[in-house]
C-alpha cells in the first residue's frame, strides 16, 4: 500500500424503500465518471455507494409488502446492485446501513458525542412530517404543511436527544468562507450561507421506539433509535474504517467529493459538517449538489407517475449513449428536462453525425489508399498545426473541468475538437488528395484525423467505457495502452493499422418519422424551402421591435375563479411588472418563484380578469402535451435584453 491519499468519491445512500430511477442513476454515474477519470489520471481511487435502510419510509414500505424490513431491503439491495451492473458502475464498496460494520460506528459516534456533552436530552415540542421524518418549528409551518413535501404535519411533544449543532455554526460558516470549493456549485454555497444566517437550532437525533423501532439503538437509551440521517451520513466514514482501522481511514478520508442532489444539501452541508466538527474530523473537500432531472410534470417521483426507468433507456439506446446523454445534456449543477425527442436529437447530432461519422468517412478511404496504415508525417498544413494546438488546449480545459466535476464542460471541450476535425476533413478533402495521388499530404491529413479521433476517444472513455475501446480498435490501437495521464499528441504510430469500420452509432429515427414511414405517408424529410417563401417572414428590424428580456419571477398566485391563470410579479431589471399567464395547469406558484423566464416586455398592457397585465412570458408545448416555460439555460442577468 502506498501512502498516497485516495481520490475518495461517494454517492448518496439511496433509500431502500423503492426502485431507483434515472435521477438516482445520474448521481451514481457522475461518481463513476469521476472515478474512471481519476483512475485514467493514475490516481488511487476509492468509490463508495450503498443503501440507506433504516427509518420510517423503509419500515412502511416493508409493511405494505408484508415483509420484515430486512427481507424487504435485502430484495431491494439486489435490485440496486443489478442496476449498477447494468450501468457498469465501478464502485469499490457498497455499504448497507444495516451491516454491523456500520451500526457499530454509529453507536461509537453517538457515545463519543454523548460523553463529550454534545448530545443532551430534552422535552421537545414540534411539528413532525412523517413522510420526511423531520421536525419543523412553528414558524416554519404557518399553514401546517411540510415546507419540503407540502403534506400536513402533526404536533408532537416528546422526550428526545439532541445534537448541539448550534455550537458549531460559526466554525462551519468560517470553513465555508475559507474554502471556496467546499460547497459547489457557487449558488448552492450561497444558499447554505443564507440558511446559516439564522441561528441554527439543535438537531433531534433520536426517535422513540414507540413510534419507530426500525433503526439503530441509541447506546445510552434503549428506548430510542437513531434518527435516520445521523445514521446514514455516518456511512461515509464507517465504510472506510473509522475508528477501528485508522490506517485505512487516514489514507481515504477526507472525501474528495460527496456527489448529492440539491434536495439533500442541508443534511450534508450542515448536519454532516457539524457532526464531523464535533467528532474532530476534517470536513470533506467538496460537496457537489447537482440539479434534478425533471419531465414536463416537474421533478420525477413515483407518486406523480413520471419516472424514467434507466434500464429501459439502456435497452432502447445502449449504455454508452445513455451515459453520454445525461452528462452532455445537463449542466452539472442545474436542472435538466428529459424528453425522448431531445435524447434522439443529441444522439444523432453528437454521436451519429459528429463523432461516429469521423471514422465512417475516413477509415474506408484510408484502407483503400494507404492499406489502413497511419503514416506519421510532419505537420505542414496550417490547419494541421491549428488542430495540434487545439488538442493540447482541449486536454488542458477538459482536465480542469473534470477536476472540478464540471462534466458537461469536459464533454463540450472534447466536442469542440470533434467538430474542428470534421471541418478539417471538409477543408482538406482527402478524397481529392487521393484522386490526385498526393500521398504526402494525404498521410498528413489521415494522421491528423486518426490522432484526433484517438485523442477525443481517450478523453471520452470515462463517459463511454464500452464504445471508446471499440473506437480505438477501429483505428488500430489497443485501448489498454492509453490513459489520460500519458495522453500526448503523436502517440499513434504506423504500427496502427485500422480495421474495416462498422458504424458504432447508427442514426436513430424519431418515433414520428418511424410512424410516418410505417404508414407510407409523405416523404419524411421535406426539402428546406428557400427562405423567402416562408410564410409571414419578417425583417431583422421587425424582429428588433420586440423587446425580449430575462425576467425573474418574484411572486406567483392563482387568479381567483380562473383555473388556468396565474398572476405574476416579475423583476425586469429596471421595473417590477405585473402580468397574467395561462400556465396554472402546468406550474404551481411555488415551483416558479425565483425562476428566470423569457418575456416580451413591450407588449401593449391588457386587462385580464380585471388585472392589468404588462408583458407576456414565453412557453412552448412539450411532447407529452404539457407546457415548458422558456428559461435561460444558465443563470442570466435579470433584465437583460434577449438578442
Ligand atoms: O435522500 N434528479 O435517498 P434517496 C436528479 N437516503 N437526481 C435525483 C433525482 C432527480 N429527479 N431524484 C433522486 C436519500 N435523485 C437519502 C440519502 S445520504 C447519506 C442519504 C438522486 O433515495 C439525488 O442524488 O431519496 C438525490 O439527492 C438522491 O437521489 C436522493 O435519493
Amino acid at each position: 500500500m502506498t501512502n498516497k491519499k485516495s481520490f475518495y468519491i461517494t454517492t448518496p445512500l439511496y433509500y431502500a424503500n423503492d426502485e431507483l430511477h434515472i435521477g438516482h442513476a445520474f448521481s451514481t454515474l457522475a461518481a463513476d465518471i469521476a472515478a474512471r477519470y481519476n483512475r485514467s489520471c493514475d490516481n488511487k481511487v476509492h468509490f463508495l455507494t450503498g443503501s440507506d435502510e433504516h427509518g420510517q419510509k423503509v419500515e412502511q414500505a416493508a409493511k405494505a409488502k408484508g415483509l420484515t424490513p430486512l427481507a424487504h431491503t435485502d430484495a431491494l439491495v439486489e435490485k440496486f446492485k443489478s442496476l449498477w451492473e447494468t450501468l457498469d458502475i465501478t464502485y469499490d464498496d457498497f455499504i448497507r446501513t444495516t451491516e454491523e460494520r456500520h451500526t457499530k460506528v454509529v453507536k461509537y459516534a453517538l457515545s463519543k458525542l454523548y460523553e463529550k456533552g454534545d448530545i443532551y436530552e430534552a422535552e421537545y415540542k414540534g411539528w413532525y412530517c412523517t413522510p420526511c421524518e423531520r421536525f419543523w418549528t412553528e414558524k416554519e409551518v404557518p399553514e401546517k404543511l411540510c415546507p419540503d413535501c407540502k403534506r400536513s404535519v402533526q404536533e408532537i411533544t416528546e422526550k428526545n436527544y439532541f445534537f448541539k449543532m448550534s455550537v458549531y455554526q460559526n466554525k462551519l460558516i468560517e470553513h465555508i468562507n475559507n474554502n471556496p470549493g467546499f460547497i459547489r456549485p457557487e449558488n448552492r454555497k450561497n444558499e447554505v450561507l443564507g440558511f446559516l444566517k439564522q441561528p441554527l437550532g439543535d438537531l433531534c437525533i433520536s426517535r422513540p421506539k414507540s413510534r419507530l423501532s426500525w433503526g439503530i439503538d441509541l447506546p445510552f437509551d434503549e428506548n430510542y433509535v437513531t434518527y435516520v440521517w445521523f445514521d446514514a451520513l455516518t456511512n461515509y466514514i464507517s465504510a472506510i474504517g473509522y475508528p477501528f482501522d485508522l490506517d485505512k481511514f487516514n489514507q481515504t478520508w477526507p472525501a474528495s467529493c460527496h456527489i448529492i442532489g440539491k434536495d439533500i444539501l442541508t443534511t450534508h452541508a450542515v448536519y454532516w459538517s457539524t457532526m464531523l466538527l464535533a467528532l474532530d474530523l476534517p470536513l470533506p473537500e467538496c460537496i457537489f449538489a447537482h440539479g434534478w432531472w425533471v419531465t414536463g410534470e416537474g421533478k420525477m417521483s413515483k407518486s406523480v407517475g413520471n419516472v424514467i426507468n434507466p434500464r429501459q433507456l439502456v435497452a432502447d439506446y445502449g449504455l454508452d449513449p445513455f451515459r453520454f446523454y445525461l452528462f452532455r445534456e445537463m449542466v452539472f449543477g442545474q436542472d435538466a428536462t428529459y424528453t425522448k425527442e431531445n435524447f434522439i436529437m443529441r444522439y444523432n447530432a453528437d454521436l451519429a453525425n459528429d463523432y461516429g461519422n469521423l471514422c465512417n468517412r475516413m477509415l474506408p478511404l484510408l484502407i483503400k489508399n494507404r492499406d489502413g496504415v497511419f503514416n506519421k508525417t510532419d505537420a505542414n498544413l496550417p490547419e494541421t498545426k491549428e488542430i495540434i494546438k487545439l488538442a493540447a488546449e482541449v486536454k488542458e480545459g477538459y482536465v480542469k473541468a473534470m477536476d472540478n466535476f464540471l462534466f458537461h464542460e469536459g464533454l463540450a471541450k472534447i466536442w469542440s475538437l470533434v467538430q474542428r476535425l470534421n471541418k478539417y476533413v471538409d477543408e482538406t478533402a482527402p478524397w481529392k488528395l487521393a484522386k490526385e495521388q498526393n500521398f504526402a499530404l494525404l498521410d498528413e491529413v489521415f494522421y491528423t484525423i486518426g490522432e484526433g479521433i484517438r485523442f477525443c476517444t481517450v478523453l471520452v472513455e470515462p463517459f463511454m467505457p464500452h464504445m471508446a475501446p471499440e473506437f480505438l480498435k477501429q483505428i488500430g490501437c489497443d485501448g489498454k495502452n492509453y490513459s489520460i495521464a500519458s495522453l500526448e499528441w503523436g502517440q499513434l504510430t504506423d504500427k496502427s493499422k485500422c480495421t474495416e469500420p462498422k458504424p458504432l452509432f447508427p442514426r436513430l429515427e424519431t418515433e414520428r418519422i418511424q410512424n410516418l414511414k410505417k404508414s407510407k405517408a409523405e416523404p419524411v424529410v421535406k426539402p428546406v424551402e428557400p427562405q423567402t417563401e416562408i410564410e409571414g417572414i419578417i425583417t431583422f428590424d421587425d424582429f428588433m421591435k420586440t423587446q425580449l428580456c430575462v425576467a425573474k419571477i418574484l411572486t406567483a398566485e392563482k387568479v381567483e375563479n380562473a383555473d388556468k391563470l396565474l398572476k405574476l410579479t416579475v423583476d425586469t431589471g429596471d421595473a417590477t411588472n405585473t402580468l397574467v399567464a395561462g400556465i396554472a395547469s402546468y406550474y404551481k406558484p411555488e415551483e416558479i418563484i425565483g425562476m428566470q423566464v423569457l418575456m416580451v416586455k413591450n407588449l401593449k398592457p391588457a386587462k385580464i380578469r380585471g388585472i392589468l397585465s404588462h408583458g407576456m412570458i414565453l412557453a412552448a408545448e412539450t411532447p407529452e402535451g404539457g407546457l415548458a416555460l422558456m428559461t435561460p439555460n444558465k443563470p442570466a442577468k435579470t433584465g437583460v435584453r434577449v438578442k
